[in-house]
């Protein structure tokens, strides 16, 4: 049996695992998540309505774009999106994390605040694919509602929108000096911290049409970056670079990410401490409260979710694990990096595990 990949062409994690799925080779059939399919494969087999999902050849069901990729990375074996040596391969997790939990910001607040009509449509045609436009429409217009309803729990609001474009804006600058020397962030082999950018930077800030068209105008090479990846010419092609070789380019996008997503992290994983210590018993919620982010000088409120810390310990597993040359390496190169302290000191009292599509406390 082939394996079932149910998604869809709007959903920001459906681009992440489906360019990775096209880079690795991977033999496929894509379904589409209709209404019918939440109902009758997503929700009962995953236990709530999220997509993607994937369903493998041998019947096992996976869903976190992240294990999808292990998944395959695993079974597939050959040219791997993580690359072998200390510093790519924690610059790649890196960036993986903050495309992943992040760059949702900037995605959710130039979809629902510049294309929010276009959109409903677009829903409404994956929802009910036989249905009419205008049913189609009707039917968008009710499931896009809760998802422009997460705006402003994701910290998205009138005063922090000025910073939140002028953020996109720098990093789309600093992505596109990038993309003009490399055809991926590491050299001619995209890395799994390339999948992680290409979620929010494909669906929301390329395919949606006024998005499309800023970053079209302001970054034509991260539009070009984007086409690459969406559109796999050679799947299981390309090398990292040489020697561990981070480029200088990407110095600015991490200290985009060291400043403004690091901090926020830390108060999520002291605000997620207090929680499992008051709460040893209960199942982990999607958020544990609100916390601050400062964004420009701006600063905002948004939800506080343990799942960002999960794959945060990704690249802080592989880092603390790293026997001394490659430690030092590492140490070295984070010290050129404005902010990256937050990182190396950084405190999680409760690590955290995802199994059977929940977090668990590890
Ligand atoms: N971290 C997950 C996120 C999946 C996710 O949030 N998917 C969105 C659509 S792109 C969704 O279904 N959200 C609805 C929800 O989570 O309630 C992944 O990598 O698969």
């Amino acid at each position: 049996m082939k394996h079932k990949f149910y998604g869809g062409p709007l959903s920001l994690y459906s681009g992440k695992a489906r360019a990775y799925l096209d880079w690795k080779g991977v033999d496929y059939e894509e379904i589409l998540s209709t209404t019918e399919v939440y109902k009758t494969i997503i929700v009962p087999k995953v236990g709530r309505p999220v997509i993607p999902v994937m369903v493998t050849g041998d019947g096992e069901t996976l869903q976190d774009t992240t294990l999808i990729i292990d998944h395959f990375e695993a079974k597939i074996g050959g040219p791997s999106v993580y690359p072998d040596t200390p510093k790519q391969r924690l610059v790649a997790l890196l960036m993986e994390v903050f495309g992943d939990e992040w760059l949702v910001i900037p995605a959710m607040h130039y979809r629902w605040n510049y294309n929010e009509e276009w959109v409903y449509g677009e829903f409404g045609a994956v929802a009910a694919p036989d249905a009419s436009q205008e049913e189609q429409l009707a039917i968008g217009r009710e499931r896009g509602q809760t998802f422009k309803g997460f705006c402003p729990i994701l910290g998205i609001n009138e005063q922090t929108i000025p910073a939140i474009e002028a953020s996109y804006e720098a990093l789309l600058a600093d992505l596109d000096r990038h993309f003009s020397q490399y055809d991926y962030l590491l050299g001619s082999r995209p890395s799994i911290g390339d999948f992680g950018l290409i979620g929010p930077l494909y669906a929301h800030l390329y395919r949606d049409p006024a998005s499309g068209e800023i970053m079209k105008r302001l970054a034509p090479k991260v539009a070009e970056w984007v086409e690459r990846m969406v559109d796999v010419q050679q799947p299981l092609s390309g090398e990292f670079l040489p020697d561990d070789e981070v480029p200088e380019t990407l110095v600015p996008v991490l200290e985009r990410m060291m400043t403004e997503q690091m901090p926020f992290l830390q108060k999520t994983a002291d605000i997620f401490a207090a929680w499992a210590r008051a709460n040893p018993d209960m199942e982990i919620p999607r958020a544990v409260g609100m916390t601050d982010f400062t964004i420009e000088g701006v600063t905002g409120q948004r939800i506080a979710p343990p799942f960002s810390l999960w794959m945060l310990q990704r690249p802080l597993d592989y880092y603390r694990q790293l026997e001394e040359s490659d430690k030092s390496a590492a140490e070295e190169f984070l010290s050129t990096i404005d902010g990256a302290l937050a990182f190396r000191d950084f405190t999680m009292e409760r690590p955290l595990a995802f199994e059977n599509f929940k977090l668990i406390l590890h």
